[in-house]
């Protein structure tokens, strides 16, 4: 079964769309990672995923691996 959820995320150490893409690969490169839309004006990640593959810490640590800091975000 999928289970498609969307999350938030607030990144910080973005400052310009190279950062933005290395998130954002980071998040793609993901099992169950569907969409991933990195904001740097918002610093912030909208995450759409399969829950059953992928969970908020894989996501933090990725981001962490490409060298961000992220948390999840409450909408
Ligand atoms: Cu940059």
């Amino acid at each position: 079964m999928i289970v498609v959820e969307r999350i938030a995320l607030s990144v910080s150490g973005m400052h310009c769309d190279h950062c933005v893409e290395s998130v954002t690969q980071a998040l793609k490169g993901l099992d169950g990672v569907k969409l991933a839309k990195v904001s740097l004006a918002d610093n912030r990640a909208q995450v759409t995923y399969d829950n059953e593959k992928v969970t908020l810490e894989d996501m933090v640590s990725a981001i962490k691996s490409a060298g961000y800091e992220a948390e999840r975000l409450q909408e």
